[in-house]
C-alpha cells in the first residue's frame, strides 16, 4: 500500500489516470472578481460554484489575457496572447470576415488527437465568416450548439427585461440579422428564444456527457455561458428569483447550469475522473450600472488594464486530486491549455505558447511557474506595446486609459474620457498591500523600488522582443452578406433572416 502510494505520488495524477480524465471548462461572460458568493459578494446566490470552490481550489490571482471577449477567448483556447493570433482590436462583429485563424491549435484540437470527443455550448465569439468558416466545428469541436457572438450584437427588443419597460442601460445593435442559434454549422433558430436558451444548452451538455460515458470515451465540454453579459435574461425558473435584480437572476441561472452539469457527471459516474475549471472572460461591464457585474475591491472593469478588467474569479475542481483551499499563486487562462495537455498526455503544439502547466499549483501545492502577466489594451499596437506588467506582487502601469465599458463608476480613472496617459517612471503598485491600485509607490515607500522597476523593465523588454503580432483578423473588415441567416440568400436582407415558430 505504502509503495503504491509513493508510486502514485511520484507519477502524479496524469499518469495515475492513464491520461484520459474528462474535462469540463465553464466560462462566464463579463463576470467580475466580486460577483460570486465564494468571492465575497453579499447578495449573489451561487451555491453550486460555491460548492466547487469549497471542495476545490479557488484562485485569488488569476488573469484573463484581455479585458474584452474575443481576444480573451482566443487566449483561453490557444494558450497564446491574442496579439499573436491577430484577435485585435476589439471584438468580432456578426459580419466580420475574419476569425480565429484555422491554423491556431485549440484545446479541443489537442484533445481530439488524444481520442477525446469534444463539444462546445454557448457563446463562441471567435468568428463566423463565409458559410461559417470559423465556427467551433472547424476548431476541434465535434459538436456545437450556441450563438456565434454576443447577444447584444443583434436587435434584442424582445428580450425579457425586468420590469418590462426598463431601459437596459444601453441598446442592442440594429441593422444586423436577428440573433441566430447555430447547431454545428446551421442556423436552427432566429431570433434566439432567450427564456428557453439555457435549458436547451443544459440538455445538450448533459446528453453529450451521458453519450460519451456510455461509449467510454474521454470527453471535453466547453460551456461558455452568455451570463452575465448585458442585456440580462433568464428562464422562468430564475426570473425575479435572486436578491440582486436582473444580473442576479442571470447569474443564478448560470450557477444552476453548473449544478446541472455536475449532476450529469455524477449520473454518468465520471465525476471523480473529471477535471472541472471555471473562470470568466473579462471584468464586469460597469457602464450597465447595477445590471453590469462587480469587480469587488479591484479598480475599474471591462475594457481597462486595471485589475478589475482582467483579474477574474477562478475555481479548479477534481475530487480526490486537487488540494482544496485557496491559492494566491499567479495563474492565467493562458495556462489552461498547457495544464490540460499535461493532464491528458497531449503533445503541445510546435508554436510559441504563453502558458505554463498549473499542475504544481493544483496537485502539489507548489509555487507557480508563472511570475509575470502582461496587460495589453483592447487596441494593442506594436508602437505602445504592453500597458502594464505584473511581476510577483508588483504591477507597473506604463500606460493607463479609461473605457466606455467601465463608465458610470465613481472612479473617474475608469471612464472613457480618462484619455491615454503615459507614465515614466511607470506607476508602481504592490498588489498584495494594495489590491485596489490606490497608492502608487516611490523610492520613499520601499527600499528596493529601483531594483523592482529595473526587473520589470527587463521582463517587459524580453517579452516584447519575443512578441510577434499576427495579422489583425478584425481589421480584415466586414461584409453584411456573411451574417448568419436561417434562410441563406433571402431578401430583403437582413430582415428576411427570421423564422417564426
Ligand atoms: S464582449 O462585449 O463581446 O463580451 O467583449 O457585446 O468591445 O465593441 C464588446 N465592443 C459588443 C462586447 C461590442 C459586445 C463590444
Ligand atoms: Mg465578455
Amino acid at each position: 500500500m505504502l509503495s503504491l502510494c509513493t508510486l502514485w505520488l511520484a507519477l502524479g495524477p496524469s499518469l495515475a489516470f492513464a491520461g484520459s480524465p474528462g474535462v469540463v471548462l465553464f466560462l462566464a461572460d463579463d463576470l467580475g472578481y466580486g460577483d460570486l458568493g465564494c468571492f465575497g459578494h453579499p447578495s449573489s446566490r451561487t451555491p453550486h460554484l460555491d460548492r466547487l470552490a469549497a471542495s476545490g481550489r479557488r484562485f485569488s490571482d488569476f488573469y484573463s489575457a484581455s479585458s474584452v471577449c474575443s481576444p480573451s477567448r482566443a487566449a483561453l483556447l490557444t494558450g497564446r496572447y491574442p496579439t499573436r493570433s491577430g484577435i485585435f482590436p476589439g471584438v468580432f462583429n456578426p459580419s466580420s470576415k475574419g476569425g480565429l485563424p484555422l491554423n491556431e491549435t485549440t484545446i479541443a484540437e489537442l484533445l481530439k488527437q488524444q481520442g477525446y470527443v469534444t463539444a462546445m455550448v454557448g457563446k463562441w465569439h471567435l468568428g463566423y465568416g463565409l458559410n461559417g468558416t470559423y465556427l467551433p466545428i472547424h476548431q476541434g469541436f465535434d459538436e456545437f450548439l450556441g450563438v456565434p457572438y454576443s447577444h447584444d450584437q443583434g436587435p434584442c427588443q424582445n428580450l425579457t427585461c425586468f420590469p418590462p419597460d426598463t431601459k437596459c442601460y444601453g441598446k442592442c445593435d440594429q441593422g444586423v440579422v436577428l440573433l441566430p442559434l447555430v447547431k454545428n454549422n446551421k442556423v436552427v433558430q432566429q431570433p434566439v428564444n432567450f427564456p428557453k436558451l439555457t435549458p436547451m444548452y443544459n440538455y445538450f451538455a448533459r446528453d453529450f456527457i451521458l453519450r460519451a460515458a456510455k461509449k467510454q470515451k474521454p470527453f471535453f465540454l466547453y460551456y461558455a455561458s452568455h451570463h452575465t453579459h448585458y442585456p440580462q435574461f433568464a428562464s422562468a425558473d430564475f426570473t425575479r428569483k435572486s436578491e440582486r435584480g436582473p444580473l442576479g437572476d442571470a447569474l443564478m441561472e448560470f450557477d444552476g447550469s453548473v449544478g446541472q452539469i455536475m449532476k450529469a457527471l455524477r449520473d454518468a459516474g465520471v465525476e471523480n475522473n473529471t477535471f472541472v475549471f471555471f473562470t470568466s472572460d473579462n471584468g464586469p461591464e460597469l457602464m450597465r450600472r447595477s445590471r453590469g457585474g462587480n469587480a469587488g475591491l479591484l479598480k475599474c472593469g471591462k475594457g481597462t488594464t486595471y485589475e478589475g478588467g482582467m483579474r477574474e474569479p477562478a475555481i479548479a475542481y477534481w475530487p480526490g486530486q486537487i488540494t482544496p483551499g485557496l491559492t494566491h499563486e499567479l495563474a492565467s487562462t493562458l495556462d489552461i491549455l498547457p495544464t490540460i495537455a499535461s493532464l491528458t498526455g497531449a503533445k503541445l503544439p510546435h508554436i510559441k505558447l504563453d502558458g505554463y502547466d498549473m499542475s504544481d499549483i493544483l496537485f502539489n501545492n507548489r509555487k507557480s511557474k508563472r511570475d509575470t502577466m502582461f496587460y495589453y489594451p483592447i487596441s494593442p499596437s506594436k508602437k505602445l506595446g504592453v500597458f502594464a506588467v505584473r511581476y510577483r506582487q508588483y504591477k507597473a502601469h506604463y500606460y493607463t486609459q479609461g473605457s466606455t465599458h467601465s463608465d458610470s463608476t465613481p472612479d473617474h480613472a475608469c471612464h472613457w474620457d480618462s484619455l491615454l496617459s503615459f507614465h515614466n517612471p511607470p506607476l508602481l503598485f504592490d498588489l498584495e498591500a494594495d489590491p485596489s491600485e490606490n497608492y502608487p509607490l516611490s523610492s520613499f515607500d520601499i527600499p528596493n523600488y529601483s531594483w523592482i522597476i529595473e526587473e520589470i523593465k527587463k521582463k517587459k523588454l524580453l517579452f516584447e522582443l519575443g512578441m510577434e503580432f499576427g495579422e489583425s483578423q478584425i481589421e480584415r473588415g466586414d461584409d453584411p452578406n456573411l451574417e448568419p441567416c436561417i434562410k441563406p440568400g433571402c431578401t430583403p436582407w437582413p430582415a428576411c433572416c427570421i423564422k417564426t415558430e
